[in-house]
């Protein structure tokens, strides 16, 4: 790990970006005419890095830049730029097995820590797209695809230990953003700290969440899990911002969080965003009639999400090569070790379950009370309102921790949306 930025980065101005890519004859093919036909826009939407839009007279790319800081907080709050370097890894490792689900990389500058790319159009953020009311019915599937992929690929169902150690070996020095998580996630939002963000409506919540012991322990062993489980590669930070899609085609993004991990933390992840959706649908702006329909439709896409990754992760385990040191074949191939390992593959897929449920809690609770706070919510300008909208998604996440044998499957999880809305304002007279 970096900790200081290297001597030759500097942070891109847009000449910068042009002077860069001018460089790299790929590109200029890409983009077509001379540097000065070039239209430079800065797009930057995350959290942590500038990005660029770069138009040529025949085509364009996106240029991500890793700022030494944190792109919203400001140089007050440094941060390594070499995240970028894991990002083009778990790029680069997962690219065989997802294509057409994340942008083609074109480049990648290990001094700049700039990412040239594919250039996504006319995609949008699908969290955009969901607070516009926008449907994206081939998001779930595509997604799930992709997770399952990464999950069974990367896992010791398919790969030597030795192949898993070194992935293991190299992501495990993605300290800067892993601590980001460890803070943020799973930290931040059960102590009083200067990074969360609690609105005054929220207050009793907020307070309820730092007091409740059972609570804290059940966010404990998936804490613990998230530093010990090395299971599959993962994402990291795998929300409706990090996926860009149109009606018809999806594209994950953003792997700087990548790590070896449980997997059920980016199945988790996703689910949590599609949930949070669904709370704060009612309370956007322009809302009207057919927002239940909508609603129903978020419903769907959290079904279809978790039943496509379990449905496609096992028949991958059961078509391809799964010769990892995890479960030798040869343990397996006579009837009764092939009845056996069916079985074993029903328990794993269902053990991911049980884990993305404490995510999908963990996830919800850290985007309400903690620092990095999503536009679903924060696009409803009353506060008051916005914390009615909070509180549904946080009843329900404390139940998911502390009441899990409650979700046995996804219908269960779906079937509590509405019971826990109008959880209300005071923890202790939601239902639990
Ligand atoms: C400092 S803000 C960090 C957050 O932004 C990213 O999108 C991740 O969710 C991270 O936790
Ligand atoms: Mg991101």
């Amino acid at each position: 790990m970096l900790d200081r930025t290297p001597a030759p980065y500097r942070v891109f101005t847009d000449r910068d970006v042009v002077d860069h890519l001018g460089d790299l004859p790929r590109i200029r093919g890409i983009l077509g005419g001379a540097k000065g036909e070039w239209r430079v826009r800065d797009v930057a939407d995350g959290n942590l890095n500038a990005v660029f839009l770069v138009d040529g007279p025949q085509g364009g790319v996106c240029v991500k830049q890793a700022l030494p800081y944190v792109r919203v907080a400001g140089e007050s709050w440094p941060l390594d730029v070499n995240r970028a370097t894991y990002e083009a890894a778990y790029t680069r490792r997962l690219a065989p097995y997802v294509k057409g689900l994340a942008p083609e990389v074109h480049h990648y500058d290990p001094e700049q820590f700039v990412t040239v790319m594919e250039k996504l159009e006319p995609h949008i953020i699908l969290r955009r797209g969901l607070i516009a009311g926008e449907r994206f019915p081939k998001a779930p599937e595509h997604v799930a695809e992709y997770v399952a992929q990464a999950a069974f690929h990367t896992s010791d169902l398919a790969v030597p230990f030795e192949r898993k150690a070194a992935d293991v070996a190299l992501f495990a020095q993605n300290l800067a953003l892993q601590r980001i998580t460890v803070d943020l996630v799973f930290t931040d939002p059960y102590v009083e700290v200067w990074r969360n963000k609690v609105t005054a409506p929220l207050a009793a919540w907020a307070a309820a969440l730092r007091a409740d012991v059972g609570l804290k322990s059940a966010v404990a062993h998936f804490r613990l899990r998230y530093l010990t489980s090395a299971q599959s590669l993962l994402h990291g930070d795998l929300h409706s911002g990090s996926v860009m899609a149109t009606p018809d085609d999806t594209r994950v993004i953003d792997g700087e969080f990548a790590l070896v991990g449980p997997t059920g933390f980016d199945v988790g992840n996703f689910l949590a965003h599609y949930v949070m959706a669904w709370y704060a649908k009612p309370f956007h702006a322009g809302a009207h009639g057919a927002i239940a329909d909508y609603r129903d439709a978020i419903a769907d896409d959290i079904a279809r999400f978790w039943l496509t990754f379990r449905r496609r992760f096992l028949e991958i385990w059961r078509d391809e090569d799964a010769s990892g040191d995890g479960l030798p074949p040869s343990h397996f191939a006579d009837p009764a070790g092939r009845a056996r390992l069916e079985t074993f593959r029903q328990a794993y897929v269902e053990a991911i379950f049980r884990d993305a449920i404490g995510y999908l809690a963990i996830k919800t609770i850290r985007r309400i009370v903690g620092y990095a706070q999503i536009a679903d919510f924060l696009t409803i300008g009353d506060e008051e309102r916005r914390a009615e909208a909070q509180a549904g998604a946080l009843a329900l996440a404390r139940a998911l921790l502390k009441r899990p044998e409650n979700f046995p499957d996804i219908a269960a999880i779906v079937d509590a949306l509405a019971y826990f809305e109008g959880a209300g304002l005071d923890p202790k007279r939601a239902p639990a």
